[in-house]
């Protein structure tokens, strides 16, 4: 099995149902990741270890998922030298506490947080990373992008074509 390049964690396997949304865009592009459960609070010094020994495994990014006090994001950017990217997971249950435990780190330990439940663009900022040192996903990741540039052009000529109640009555 490749070396994965990208390591997504979750402090539990109910996390699961959002971060796989990471997992499928690194399917997509065909980069190697692991997936596994971390738990700040249930597991902490296996977190410390995971985060510390990433790098020298070979992983070039990490992207941490968890909901509520959500420690896991933080922590583990405090224990390695790699970009993390913190997806806070939010439930109908759940206020905002997962996005706030993310987004206010201390100046020095940087943590890129992205919007609850935004695991789809984790893994696409985990692609932009990697496409700075790998001339053949940054192809593909332009070629992503035109191909949302086109469907966006393709979706505006049918409204004009068809006006906008039948394009509303066609969704
Ligand atoms: C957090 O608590 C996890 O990341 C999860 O979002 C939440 C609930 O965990 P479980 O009780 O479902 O294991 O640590």
């Amino acid at each position: 099995m490749a070396t994965p390049l990208i390591g997504i964690i979750m402090g539990s396997d109910s996390d699961l149902d959002i971060m796989s949304g990471a997992a499928a865009v690194l399917d997509d592009f065909g980069v190697e990741y692991e997936v596994r459960v971390i738990s700040a609070h249930r597991t902490p010094e296996e977190m410390m270890t995971y985060a510390a020994e990433a790098k020298g495994r070979g992983l070039k990014v990490i992207i941490a998922g968890a909901g509520g006090s959500a420690h896991l994001p933080g922590m583990t950017a405090s224990h390695t030298p790699l970009p993390v990217i913190a997806v806070p997971v939010k439930r109908d249950n759940h206020d905002h506490e997962a996005l706030w435990s993310s987004i206010k780190m201390p100046p020095g330990i940087p943590l890129a947080t992205l919007p609850e439940n935004g695991a789809k663009n984790a893994g696409l900022m985990a692609i932009e990373i990697l496409s700075l040192l790998d001339e053949q996903l940054a192809v593909k990741y332009d070629q992503y992008k035109q191909n949302l540039h086109d469907s966006v052009l393709e979706t505006d000529k049918k409204l004009t074509e068809n006006g906008w109640k039948a394009h509303l009555a066609s969704k």
